[in-house]
Order: structure tokens, then sequence, then C-alpha cells
């Protein structure tokens, strides 16, 4: 056998032993949303047979469109963890309010936060998709229910953060503050198995992946920035990056912490903060590539430092290799606060 067979089960297992005062809760909550993403799996990698895509007709609290595996998976990942006895609430970008664990379950000691199906508007294109999960402990008493406050950490309080990119293959990408590693899903066996251990993002960038159709409701300093990386204008690079944009997240993030490059979704005039959210998206990105060796920012301050305020709140999110990172930062401090202080 070529690489030790090592499973995600069994790895989160060995993980446990590393930690002597651990009482395996948040092991079987890892293994509840592993399985949970098996499920969902075998409902995305069938969507296009049964069927179960077109609109409900119902929008979710960001206003979009719900698709049918949208529901499925936030209602998926609700139920079990809901019923996990490890998670005193949930917070799902397809739930305006939180979701509190029922009253004889409410002892879990975690809150998880989700966007259960993210990128799913490519799902009709047969693009990958996502699943994103952060775990934090609880700040309030055990025994109530979740409240409001145990989400409104900082993302340097998470305790796990991942994704599960469902495309040619799917993969379980996961950290817990000692590296990121990859799980490639063996669906002969219904195991992930692991295929990237200690996942470290390149040091120099190959791509940079962004929206260009916003460039005319960008800040100077993000123009120039972008400009600079294309090989235009007076800070062309000598080898300007390639352009990739897959328009999921997950996907997106997969490709350039694996080859190296740097991801933008900045704010507009139209939305200045951006389109992405904090606690389920920017977060847990900040905290995979933070462990890969890369970084995130939302322009002026490290994402994991904010401290939200509320639970759907979007964030600006600069996030790949380091340098690249600091050199946007960099053209922002230069030429967007400058603007602001001669406006
Ligand atoms: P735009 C998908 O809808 C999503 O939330 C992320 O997965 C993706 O990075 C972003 O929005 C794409 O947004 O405005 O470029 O279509």
């Amino acid at each position: 056998m070529a690489q030790e067979f090592m499973t995600a089960q069994r790895f989160v297992s060995m993980e446990e032993n590393r930690f002597p005062d651990a009482t395996g809760e948040f092991s079987s909550l890892m293994l509840e949303i592993v399985m949970t993403s098996k499920m969902i799996n075998a409902e995305v990698n069938k969507a296009g047979l049964v069927n179960i895509l077109g609109m409900t007709g119902d929008v979710n609290v960001q206003g979009e469109e719900v698709r049918k595996l949208d529901e499925y998976a936030n209602d998926l990942f609700l139920h079990i963890l809901k019923f996990s006895g490890h998670c005193c609430a949930m917070a799902s970008e397809e739930m305006e309010q939180l979701v509190e664990s029922p009253q004889y379950h409410n002892t879990g000691n975690y809150v998880v936060m989700l966007d259960p199906l993210d990128g799913s508007s490519n799902i009709d294109a047969n693009v990958s998709i996502g699943s994103i999960f952060a775990i934090s402990k609880r700040v309030t008493p055990q025994g109530k229910p979740g409240q409001l406050v145990d989400f409104l950490q900082p993302g340097r309080n998470l305790v796990a953060a991942g994704y599960v990119i469902y495309g040619s293959s799917t993969m379980l990408v996961y950290t817990t503050g000692q590296g990121v590693h990859g799980f490639t899903y063996d669906p002969s066996i219904g195991t992930y198995l692991l295929s990237h251990s200690n996942i470290r993002v390149p040091r120099k960038s190959k791509v940079y992946s962004v929206n260009e159709s916003y460039w005319n409701h960008w800040s100077e300093g993000v123009r120039r920035y972008v400009e600079r990386v294309k090989g235009i204008g007076p800070d062309a690079m000598d080898k300007p990056l390639s352009g990739r944009y897959i328009g999921s997240l997950v996907a997106d993030f997969h490709r350039n912490m694996l080859y190296g490059g740097i991801f933008l979704y900045p704010g507009t005039t139209k939305i200045p903060k951006g389109k992405l959210r904090l606690l389920y998206e920017a977060n847990p990105m900040a905290l995979l590539i933070e462990n890969a060796g890369g970084c995130a920012s939302n322009g002026s301050m490290n994402i994991l430092d904010i401290q939200p305020e509320e639970l759907h709140q979007r964030t600006p999110l600069f996030i790949g290799n380091k340098d690249e990172v600091a050199m946007l930062e960099e053209y922002i401090k230069r030429y967007d606060l400058q603007e602001a202080v001669d406006s």
C-alpha cells in the first residue's frame, strides 16, 4: 500500500490523542460533519439526474432564490448537528436567526457556523461547489441554549474550520490549528482518505482571482493592485499572474491554496463591505490559509482579528500568499486612505 491508509475518522481520533484533556466531544462533532458531507455528496453527484434542482420559489435571507440542493444541505446539517449533543446552536447562511439545539440537547460545548452549499448558483453548470464550516467553543454556560454571543467571537477563537469541495473528486479540507489536511473521498468504500497531509501555500503566487466586472466600483488601491498583477501600468509585475475566477469561493480558494494565488472580493461603491460573510466564509478560509502559511485581510486588518457584530455581517476578503496580501494592503493604504484624507 503506497501511502499509509489513513482515514478521516482515524485522523480525527489520532488528533484527539494529542490533547490529554480531550473529552472526545470535538472528535464526535467533527465526525458528524464528515458524515453529513457524505450524504450531501451523494445528492450533489446525482443532482442532474433526479432533477432535484429548480427553484423552490422561496428566497433565503440573502434575497437569493433557494435551490432545492441548498435547502437539502442546510436542513441536513442542522438536523444532524442539532441532535448530535455536541452543538448548542448553529448559524447558517440559509437561516436568518441562529438555530438552537433542543432543550435536552443544548449541553453541547460548541457552536457551528455554516455555509451549507456555497456557490450553489453554479450547480446547473456542474461547477465545483462546497460546504464551509467553522467551529467555536461556546462562551455561555453549559446547559442552556447557545446564544448570539457564542457566535460573535473573532475568528482567532475558532477551534476548527474547513470545507468540503464537491468537484471532480470530493475532498474534505480542515484545520484545528495543527496544519491543514486534505482527505479525498472514495465512494466505493464511503470513506475519506488522507491525500494531502499538511498543505502549505506555495511561496509565490501564480494566480489572481477576482470578478473584474466590478472594476468600475472598486477603490483606487484595489484597481492599481489588480493592474499590477495583470502586468499593466507603472507598477506592472515582470511576470503577471494568471487570472482564474470560478465564482465558487471553495473552488477558487482550494486552487489558490494548492497552486499559490490571491483571491479578492473587495467592497464596492454599492456594497462597501463586499458580498462574502465573515462568520461562515471569510473566517474559516482565513484560519485555513493562516495554517497553510498564507494570510487573509479585509484590506486593513487580519480577518481573524475582526470582532463580529452581526451573524450575517459581510467583509471584504483578500486572501492568499502573504506577500501579495501585504502588497494589496499597501496599495489600499497608499491610494485609498490617502484619498479619504484628501477628500
Ligand atoms: P460574484 C457564490 O455565490 C459566492 O457566495 C462565492 O462562492 C463566490 O466566491 C462569490 O459568491 C461569487 O460572487 O459576485 O463574483 O458572482
